[in-house]
């Protein structure tokens, strides 16, 4: 007699679902099945609006490079952080969010409790080895019903969220290529950042860490 260890339903696991607060979960390795069509979509988009370091309204150069795709994207200069239907590196409209990052946000987010989710922004954060992001809120979204989901890829990345004052004191959360997060209702206005990227090659990615952003912004 043997044993069927390795029945076909094993073959897909299960989503590993952390709580990391009331309503923010990791989902751990829930963007693997999508990585190749994901790479492919993001770089359509990068090719028509490229990665670009932007500059705090305090005259600071984030280290973080960014793009964004969607009806809305994300801009920032000494006037400030907002939300633009065009990319101003080439006057035109943001390209679309490709179809797998729809179909992956909406999939995770009612994994997590949140049906229905359709995005209309998507931030693309690029990260060499030493670039961070600094404890903020992501606030300049008009529906703070909406949940945000988070896909990571490439390096891995030591994750902060704290509370609802910068103050606040912080957890740590290290989040790994394929993790996607998705935060919202409660939790939706906690302080958040990432801590300065460790050197190192991932096998696909390279050099870098690549977090992607879906939000309902309008
Ligand atoms: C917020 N990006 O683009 S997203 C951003 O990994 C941004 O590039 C980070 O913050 C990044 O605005 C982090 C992940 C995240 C996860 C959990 C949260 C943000 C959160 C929980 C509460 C609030
Ligand atoms: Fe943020």
């Amino acid at each position: 007699m043997s044993l069927d260890l390795f029945d076909e339903d094993d073959l897909q696991q299960p989503t590993r679902i952390e709580q990391f607060s009331t309503q923010a979960f990791v989902l751990r390795g829930f963007a693997l099945p999508w990585v190749e069509a994901l790479l492919t979509a993001l770089e359509r988009v990068l090719h028509e609006s490229p990665f670009r370091h932007m500059q705090t309204p305090g005259g600071f150069t984030m280290s973080a490079r960014l793009s964004s795709c969607g009806a809305l994207g994300w801009t920032s200069s000494a006037q400030g952080y907002r939300y633009s239907p065009v990319d101003p590196l080439s006057g035109m409209p943001w390209p679309a969010i490709p179809q797998a990052l729809l179909d992956l946000a909406h999939s995770a987010a009612a994994t997590a409790g949140f049906e229905h989710f359709v995005p209309d922004a998507c931030l693309i954060n690029a990260y060499a080895p030493g670039a961070k992001m600094s404890l903020h809120q992501d606030k300049n979204e008009r529906a703070y019903t909406a949940p945000i989901v988070s896909i990571s890829l490439g390096l891995p990345a030591m994750f902060q969220f704290g509370g609802f004052e910068r103050s606040d004191p912080v957890q740590r959360l290290s989040l790994f290529h394929g993790d996607v997060v998705v935060w919202g209702g409660v939790d939706r206005l906690r302080y958040h950042g990432i801590l300065p990227i460790k050197p190192g090659t991932h096998s696909l990615l390279g050099e870098q860490r690549i977090n992607i952003t879906l939000r309902k912004a309008g």
